[in-house]
């Protein structure tokens, strides 16, 4: 998968780029990231990518040529990557618009700075807009970063083989289990049993049910969307009950 970057500030993207697992999936050859300082793109002598708002009121915009020649450069030919905004403005990123975005070849991530971009840029360009949250950032830098970020460790090769992408907690609509490692018991808290015990069936009904539990107390907005067993239902039926007011 390739990834192309437009920004006002390439070396943000250093560190998050260079460590870990962006930076295995990139030696692997899974991952090329390209860079773009859409300054490189301006064409005045000061190199100037931001003006003043028609209408007045303060700040500034980021003007459309630079932003618009920037994007066409490195889109090049190939007119079916999507060009993707980052703004507080778009679809709200989750694990399942990650799995879509893995599933291109190549993507654009667009990143806008000061108070926004011009509004023809999109008309012009971008085939799609994401928010990471409801919140607003100082530029779509971080946001790019997060992206990346989710959308690599989807990439068939990248994980070990215990995890797929189905298993992951987020795409069974669950939160995850609690994880224990050693010691067995760490200041007087033992580990649950049952992760000792060696039996596996065992192991994965706690794990779910735990996963259950946690989405119940934390996320119970979650459970209307996931698919559970009859045994998985009367579980939650005896959590809710826990919680119920006395009744009779
Ligand atoms: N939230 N999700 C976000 C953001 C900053 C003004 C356009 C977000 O994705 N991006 O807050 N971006 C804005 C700042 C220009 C980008």
């Amino acid at each position: 998968m390739q990834i192309d970057i437009l920004t006002l500030f390439p070396s943000m993207f250093d560190g998050p780029l260079t460590e870990s697992m962006l930076k295995r999936a990139q030696e692997k050859g899974l991952l090329t990231v390209r860079l773009h300082d859409i300054r490189d793109h301006a064409t005045d002598k000061h190199r100037t990518v931001d003006d003043t708002p028609y209408g007045g009121g303060g700040g500034m915009v980021m003007m459309p040529e630079p932003l618009v020649a920037a994007v066409e450069g490195v889109r090049g030919a190939d007119e079916t990557a999507p060009v993707i905004l980052l703004t507080p403005q778009g679809r709200v990123f989750t694990q399942q618009v990650a799995r879509e975005l893995a599933a291109h070849p190549r993507l654009i991530l667009v990143c806008g700075r000061y108070e926004g971009v011009d509004e023809r840029v999109r008309q012009a360009v971008i085939t799609d807009e994401i928010s990471i949250g409801d919140f607003v950032l100082t530029g779509g830098e971080l946001a790019a970063m997060v992206i990346v970020d989710a959308v690599a460790r989807l990439i068939p090769g990248m994980l070990g083989a215990r995890w797929g992408a189905e298993e992951d907690s987020h795409a069974m609509g669950l939160i995850e289990y609690p994880h224990y490692t050693r010691p067995p018991v760490f200041r007087e808290m033992a580990v649950p049993d049952v992760l000792l015990s060696g039996d596996h069936g065992a192991v994965e009904a706690w794990r779910r049910r735990e996963a259950i539990r946690r989405t119940w107390q934390r996320r119970p907005d979650m459970l209307l969307s996931v698919e559970l067993g009859g045994a998985e239902r009367w579980f939650l039926a005896d959590l809710a009950e826990a919680d119920a007011p006395l009744r009779g």
